[in-house]
Order: structure tokens, then C-alpha cells, then sequence
């Protein structure tokens, strides 16, 4: 259907070759890399993840290294999430916002060490933003993108697999901690995180050469449990409530209108980027909130690539802002953004690109 045309603007993932090799059929593109987005047996990708375990490449989640005298400064200006109580060792989930208070990235915040943080991004140029405000700061901190590619392992037996590898310490790894170690002698960092609510962890590459051997050494680990390639799953992500920055989000979005409020804390230094604009958002009444759509019918919708404007009683409300076949649900799900007035069990139209389509608005998650 389409090709890739080879460019040096668009970095190669390191596991690349081994995702070819495995007959990645569909990529999109993300952080100016591309990432596999299918390997031509969605149903089965999907079921593998529910039932054993998947492997995915996600290198696109580039890390940016904040590293120096003054990084857990601009890491806590960066984000208005309290971070004090963070230790080495720790990944937080953050929204980092601009001055308007509007989210521009939601990274997971890995701390290495008092003096050394990375921000594993999400689709935005955050290499850029995290220079400019250091620098307009003064802070002595020098920001980077350091050789560090994340390769997940996700699934219900997700810990028999990373613990063939790694030994059973992994088990009792808690949720977002991490701890840097080797697999041989290929230098990784190893997390309990990942884009999906079945359980896995994250092994951050830390030798981009090394990424074909990486990727084989899970893949053997994994044979005798099932393992098999697959991507950040829509689906299942979709039914779980998780967040896709940049597809669920638009240019106005703040924490509060999509289920981030926990990931706020007002209480933080005014020096924190966006911390004034969030207070006083939170100080009047909000006007959107996110809450999931179940169209009626029984048939896959083509997914489209534009957001589906969501009407009730011939009013526009909000848009869907992504919608995918559930195989649980047996029906077609997404995520509304939509005015505050519109509550769970409302009846609403969406414009879905082939025909309108009714639907009943819920609470997320699905399931
Ligand atoms: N892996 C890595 N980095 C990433 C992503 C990833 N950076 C960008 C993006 N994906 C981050 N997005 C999320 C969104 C949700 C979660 C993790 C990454 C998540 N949320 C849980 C939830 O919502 O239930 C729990 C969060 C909590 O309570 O702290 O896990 O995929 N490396």
C-alpha cells in the first residue's frame, strides 16, 4: 500500500531490524521515529496481551536526561507534581504543562539519582522546552537525549517471562520502580510500567546497538509462555481509560478535563511552569470532562483519523476522541471529551465518518 522513504530525520527505533524481521506490517509515526503498530493479526495481538504476554517496541518513548548540580530543580519547574518525596529508584507519572496550564506531554519520570533524571516522553518535542527553560532559568543542568530505547514486556505472565531473565527479585519489583542492571553484559535499566493495564514491565536498552540481541533474548525467555510481537494496544488501552497525549488532547486540554487531577499538586512552588494557570483553572468551574462513549450496533467502525464531533438533543457537547472495536464488549468504545453538562447515561449522536451513529455515554474505565 505504502512505503517508508528512508530519511536521517527519522531515527531508527534499535529494535527496527528485529520487528521487520518479526513482519511488522503497519507503523505510525511518533517522536520523528516509527513505531510498529501491528503485525497483521490485530484479534490474535489483542488476546495474546489479555491471556500470556506481548512484546512491543516502544524506543519511541525517548528519554530526555536531565543531568546535574540543578536537575532535580528543573525536573520539579518542569512538572506540578510534588516531587520531594521522590527517590532514586522511583518513576512518577507526570503532566508537564505549559503557562497556560495546558498538558504538552505526559512522561513518566524516571529519578537515577540526585543529580540524574529522565523524562520518557510521549509524542512532543520535549528536548526543546526542557533546554530553552533551563537555560532561561540559569540552572546548571545540562539536557540531553541519552541512548536509551524502552522495549515492554506486557501481559498476565509478564513476570515469569522478565523473571527467566532477570531473576525472581523482579516479582516483587513494585509498581514504577526501577533498577538499572545487565541482561549478559548489554547494559538496561528494568521497570514495572507500561501502556497497558495487564501487568509488565519496561527494559530500557541502554546500548542502541544492541537492540536485535535484546529483542531475541526476551523472544526466547518468552517461547514457552506464548510470547509474541505486538504494539501499544488501542484496544485494550482504550478499554482500560489510558491517555494518548496528542490524541486525546488538543491544544486547550488540562489535567483536570482528562482524569490527571491525582498527578496535581496546587501546593507546589510558584516557580513551577503552568502552577498559577492551574490554580486558577481548578478555582472556577471546569468546562469539559472525559468520559467514555459505547456506540449501539454490532460492526467494527472503520477507525477514522480526525476527532467525531458528539452531539445531544441537536447540540455539539464535544468530540470523541478515538474509537476502536472492543473485543470484551463486543461493541464499538472511545473516549468523549465532552462539556461537563453531559453525564454518564446520556444518550448522545457522534458523527462517525461513515454515518451518525447514537450512543450512550459512561464512566472510564470500561472495564
Ligand atoms: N512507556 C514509557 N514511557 C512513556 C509511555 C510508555 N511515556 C509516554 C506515555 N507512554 C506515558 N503514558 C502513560 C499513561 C498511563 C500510564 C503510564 C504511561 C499508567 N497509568 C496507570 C493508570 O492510569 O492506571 C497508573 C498511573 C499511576 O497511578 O501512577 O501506567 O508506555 N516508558
Amino acid at each position: 500500500m505504502y512505503t517508508i522513504s528512508p530519511t536521517a530525520r527519522m531515527r531508527k527505533s534499535p529494535f527496527f531490524d528485529a520487528t521487520v524481521a518479526e513482519g511488522a506490517s503497519s507503523f505510525t509515526s511518533y517522536n520523528h521515529m516509527l513505531m510498529p503498530t501491528g503485525y497483521g493479526h490485530p484479534e490474535e495481538e489483542y488476546w495474546r496481551l489479555i491471556e500470556a504476554v506481548s512484546m512491543w517496541d516502544v524506543a519511541v518513548e525517548r528519554q530526555i536526561q536531565l543531568q546535574g548540580r540543578d536537575a532535580a530543580a528543573l525536573a520539579q519547574i518542569l512538572c506540578p507534581r510534588d516531587l520531594t518525596q521522590c527517590t532514586a529508584g522511583d518513576g512518577k507519572y507526570v503532566a508537564l504543562c505549559n503557562h497556560a496550564g495546558t498538558i504538552i506531554n505526559d512522561p513518566i519520570l524516571l529519578k537515577l539519582s540526585d543529580q540524574r533524571y529522565w523524562l520518557s516522553i510521549a509524542d512532543s518535542d520535549i528536548l526543546l522546552w526542557a533546554r530553552a527553560i533551563a537555560a532561561e532559568r540559569g540552572l546548571d543542568v545540562e539536557v540531553t537525549e541519552p541512548d536509551v530505547s524502552p522495549l515492554a514486556v506486557q501481559g498476565p505472565l509478564s513476570d515469569d517471562v522478565v523473571a527467566a531473565i532477570f531473576g525472581d527479585w523482579v516479582r516483587t519489583l513494585k509498581h514504577f520502580r526501577f533498577r538499572e542492571t545487565t541482561v549478559g553484559d548489554i547494559p538496561v535499566a528494568l521497570a514495572r510500567s507500561g501502556w497497558s493495564k495487564q501487568g509488565g514491565f519496561e527494559i530500557y536498552l541502554m546500548d542502541g546497538t544492541r537492540g536485535t540481541e535484546l529483542w531475541n533474548i526476551v523472544r526466547e525467555a518468552g517461547a514457552p509462555y506464548g510470547i509474541g510481537p505486538g504494539n501499544p494496544n488501542a484496544c485494550e488501552r482504550i478499554e482500560n481509560g489510558l491517555l494518548s497525549w496528542g490524541g486525546d488532547t488538543d491544544d486547550e486540554t488540562n489535567p483536570f478535563e482528562v482524569r490527571m487531577e491525582r498527578y496535581v499538586d496546587l501546593n507546589v512552588p510558584d516557580d513551577v511552569i503552568g502552577i498559577k494557570a492551574l490554580r486558577q483553572i481548578k478555582a472556577k468551574a471546569p468546562k469539559r470532562h472525559q468520559l467514555g462513549v459505547i456506540l449501539d450496533g454490532e460492526r467494527p467502525h472503520v477507525p477514522g483519523w480526525d476527532w467525531m464531533g458528539i452531539t445531544m438533543d441537536g447540540t455539539r457537547i464535544g468530540d470523541m476522541t478515538n474509537c476502536v472495536w472492543s473485543y470484551r464488549l463486543k461493541a464499538n468504545i472511545g473516549f468523549a471529551l465532552v462539556s461537563v453538562e453531559a453525564k454518564p447515561g446520556d444518550t448522545v449522536t457522534v458523527n462517525m465518518p461513515d454515518a451518525p451513529a447514537s450512543g450512550r455515554l459512561t464512566t472510564l474505565p470500561f472495564l
